[in-house]
């Protein structure tokens, strides 16, 4: 019999890659898109999370079941253009929230005592030479806003409730089986908040979600944590406010146009950032190239793949 042929879109981490490569298929590498292998009757396409799957990509593969994303956000792949032609659409939810979580808090304390900018100043030899690092912020006692009570969302409100001066969130309703408080808009959100931390979904629903709008509410004091997409804050707004001292500070992991981060983010004193690193962990990777091989295998023996998105 002969084997099934997969496609592997760019930018498929290493560990992942490696795991597809033990399963019983032919796997078409990177290289080969552009135009989809001649004569390779392609059932599945493996993508990462950030990765779009064009549309004219699904049009070209005629034999294709399934698009398992390796990620929670399929926000590149348009799902019903997928489903109108048969194909289902699968992702790694759950498995990596708790490590994207640790990230959120991660950067929120990293921004709020500038532990980078404090770790730079003592390797320059400033502590060394007499120097004084300037005051931080205490978080304990602030208060928190969470943009999107999904998996993620729920998992770093459940971090920041034990220093928490007072917890909030914004989701399109009200999430029933929470005791925090619902904002009911994002501006809202912000202009009662001191740190605003994005963890919505990305897409064209939820572009330029954080605008100036949003930014000026957070307000001179504020700091904004992303760790969802990129897209889904006007970073335009945000180096401005930055700029301009409208804005306290950020702690990036996602970035409009990765890998390239805007040199005036790169440039900031006020901005901690890092390389979309929300699930790269050894546990978090490993379970998420487990669970698209298990989509992959269940798609393609004809039987329900155990993610499809919703
Ligand atoms: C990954 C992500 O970096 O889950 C997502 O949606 O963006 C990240 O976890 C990516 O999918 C790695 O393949």
């Amino acid at each position: 019999m002969s084997l099934p042929h997969i496609l592997v879109l760019p930018g498929l981490p290493e560990l992942a890659a490696e795991q597809l490569k033990a399963g019983a298929w032919v796997l078409h590498p990177p290289q080969a898109v552009g135009s989809p292998p001649a004569g390779a009757p392609i059932v599945g396409l493996v993508a990462s999370g950030g990765t779009a799957v064009p549309n004219s990509l699904i049009d070209a593969l005629s034999d294709l079941k399934i698009i398992a994303v390796h990620g929670v956000g399929y926000d590149r792949v348009d799902v019903a253009h997928a489903r109108s032609r048969g194909v289902v659409v699968t992702n790694t939810p759950d498995v990596l929230s708790a490590d994207v979580a640790d990230l959120a808090l991660a950067l929120t304390l990293s921004t709020l005592r500038r532990l980078p900018a404090a770790e730079r100043w003592l390797r320059a030899g400033d502590w060394a030479a007499g120097g004084k690092f300037p005051l931080a912020r205490s978080a304990t006692g602030l208060r928190y806003g969470v943009l999107g009570l999904g998996r993620i969302g729920r998992e770093i409100a459940r971090r920041l409730e034990p220093f928490a001066g007072e917890l909030a969130y914004h989701s399109r309703k009200p999430v029933a089986d929470v005791a925090w408080r619902h904002a009911p808009d994002p501006v809202a959100l912000a202009a009662s908040v001191d740190v605003l931390i994005v963890a919505v979904p990305g897409g064209p629903a939820t572009k330029g979600l954080v605008d100036a709008r949003v930014l000026e509410a957070l307000g001179p004091d504020g700091v904004l944590i992303n760790i969802a997409r990129g897209e889904v804050v006007d970073e335009e707004a945000l180096i401005a406010a930055l700029a301009e001292g409208r804005l306290g500070g950020a702690g990036l992991d996602v970035f409009a146009r990765e890998p390239n981060v805007p040199q005036a983010l790169l440039d900031s004193d006020r901005c901690v950032l890092a390389p979309h690193i929300g699930s790269a962990t050894v546990e978090a990777r490993t379970a998420m190239a487990a669970l698209m091989i298990a989509n992959l295998e269940a798609a393609l023996a004809g039987e329900a793949a155990p993610t499809p998105v919703a």
